[in-house]
């Protein structure tokens, strides 16, 4: 059987070089202005703007976290020039209480959701403390000329797109239409059928020990509307109170959601949580099993369906963050790409990471998921699209809800059932052809989530190739020597992504490993 050394892949060196990507960059700067480092601008970026959204601080006071997904949420902006080469760099933290706070006092504060061990630095970390703090770090969405920082335990902040301050704190937004908890994953989708125009579909999931209430909105999506929310709905889904739902996915007549096999171990939340021992999400547990399956959840979208509950359909466990896409085919079934991991350990964290993990273990991978909603008691078609562990997974906006052909992630160099390792390049699935191409950016250098833009963004009349459009993808490189200079920009063809970079552009920061971000066209 096959070994990362038969592979000849230095797995050890992958990891340590991996973990380099996870810093802090503290301090804000405001347009630096970058030329670019190699190749030229493409015309359809000239004059859009990149917002990315991650955890830009994972030390404060000497104190560090070990779970970089409670970093206080850190914004890059890179506004590409109308007509030259050059990107206009700027970075700032979402001034969330917490991070005012902890900035004030040097010091980790607040609990956070994720972390182990104790970052307050106080044997016991804020006992009966049961809040969690909101650290708007996850995603970013431009609703209305403003700008959404999201984080799905809490309320949205709201951000200045160009100049990134905050402008509002744990927003209910301008129409008051928002609960919390608000999801970080929404999807720019069409109206449902008999209504006009796009939406920015969203939703929230406050979790409980008997259910979980879910909440879908849809707002206004064009340049000219304030964002208000035309839709709201609100589902009790019995027994799904801890199904970890991070994304979802928007058909023309469905809103769809994967509910985890995940459950909260009581005696952990009553005593350890409840002492400032452990996280709220180190109470967590997967559970997936032959009697424990994953559950796709089906609610009714539009007026079609208005009558209906909600359908719960088994599928083979796993554990789902991030959907790429889903559709309706012609005889009703659905079909969903996501990425599934054969398991979630919550208490894994950045520190400690033995390779042992990158055999088997938590490996994440593509799959496409077929259910048929008339028949809800079948259990789901589940079968794997590649063994080229990924993460990130994207499409073309245009294809949102209906048939795509592409599909992009962040990929490991590995294409092994077996062995895998960290994202060090750019995977296309092409699920016509069950062909992938995979860009490598480096034996040393990590990638984070992929952004498809498309060369041409009329999403309304558009007949040209799915893949003609540039994917934007910030790259680590553990080799630079200049630990400050260690992350640039790699734009790439999408129809050629195995030629590498038709530009980069060198960050004048490190930026450490972040999560998602968007697009927005001139
Ligand atoms: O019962 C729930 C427990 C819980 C932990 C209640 C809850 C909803 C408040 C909650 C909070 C969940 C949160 C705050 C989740 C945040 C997730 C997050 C910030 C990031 C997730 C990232 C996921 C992935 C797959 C990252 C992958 C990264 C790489 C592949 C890079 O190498
Ligand atoms: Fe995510």
């Amino acid at each position: 059987t096959d070994t990362h050394e038969t592979l000849n892949f230095p797995i050890e060196r992958v990891i340590s070089d991996w973990q380099t990507g996870y810093v802090s960059l503290h301090g804000e700067r405001s347009d630096v202005k970058l030329d670019v480092t190699s190749g030229a601008i493409p015309n359809s970026l000239k004059g859009g703007v990149l917002i990315r959204n991650g955890p830009g601080a994972l030390e404060r006071g000497g104190a560090k976290l070990n779970q970089p997904f409670d970093g206080d949420g850190m914004l890059v902006r890179l506004a590409f020039d109308t007509e030259g080469d050059s990107v206009n760099f700027s970075n700032a933290y979402v001034k969330t209480q917490g991070y005012v706070d902890e900035v004030a006092a040097n010091k980790f504060i607040y609990k956070s959701a994720f972390s182990t061990g104790n970052p307050a630095g106080d044997w016991f970390y804020n006992p009966f403390d049961f809040s969690t703090k909101n650290v708007a770090n996850t995603h970013v969405a431009l609703l209305g000329g403003r700008l959404l920082a999201l984080w799905e335990g809490g309320l949205p902040h709201v951000v200045d797109p160009k100049t990134l301050q905050t402008t509002e704190k744990e927003s209910r937004w301008v129409d008051g239409s928002v609960d919390a908890p608000f999801a970080a994953h929404y999807k720019r989708a069409a109206a449902p059928p008999g209504q006009t125009g796009r939406r920015l579909v969203n939703f929230g999931a406050k979790a409980g020990p008997g259910e979980a209430i879910i909440t879908f909105y849809e707002f206004e999506d064009s340049a000219d509307a304030n964002g208000r929310c035309v839709s709201k709905r609100v589902f009790q889904v019995p027994g799904a109170g801890f199904g970890f739902f991070h994304d979802m996915v928007v058909t023309p007549s469905y809103y769809i959601l994967f509910q985890n096999p995940v459950e909260i171990d009581g005696r952990a939340l009553l005593t350890e949580y409840t002492f400032g021992q452990r996280s709220l999400a180190g109470c967590l547990q997967y559970i997936g099993g032959p009697e424990q399956p994953s559950r796709v959840l089906v609610f009714p979208r539009g007026e079609k369906h208005e009558a209906h509950g909600y359908q719960s359909i088994e599928l083979d466990p796993h554990f789902v963050f991030h959907h790429g896409n889903a559709f309706e085919r012609e005889d009703g079934t659905l079909v969903i790409d996501s990425v599934h991991w054969r398991e979630f350990d919550f208490t894994a964290t950045v520190d400690v990471i033995p390779s042992s993990i990158y055999v088997g273990g938590m490996r994440s991978e593509m799959h496409r998921v077929e259910i048929n909603p008339a028949n809800p008691s079948a259990r789901g078609k589940r079968q794997r699209i590649s063994n080229r562990c990924c993460e990130f997974p994207t499409i073309h906006p245009r294809c949102v809800g209906s048939e795509h052909r592409y599909m992009y992630a962040a990929a490991s160099p590995i294409d092994h059932p077996v062995l895998w390792s960290p994202n060090q390049g750019v995977v296309k699935f092409d699920m016509e052809t069950n062909a992938t191409q995979y860009w490598h950016a480096g034996d040393r250098r990590f990638t984070g989530e992929p952004i498809f833009v498309p060369s041409n963004d009329d999403l309304d009349s558009f007949d040209g190739d799915e893949d003609a459009g540039n994917i934007l993808v910030l790259v680590h490189d553990a080799e630079e020597p200049d630990e400050s200079k260690r992350t640039s920009l790699a734009i790439l063809d999408a129809q050629n992504i195995e030629d590498g970079p038709v530009a980069t552009v060198a960050m004048p920061e490190t930026i450490p490993f972040g999560l998602h971000g968007e697009f927005v066209s001139a």
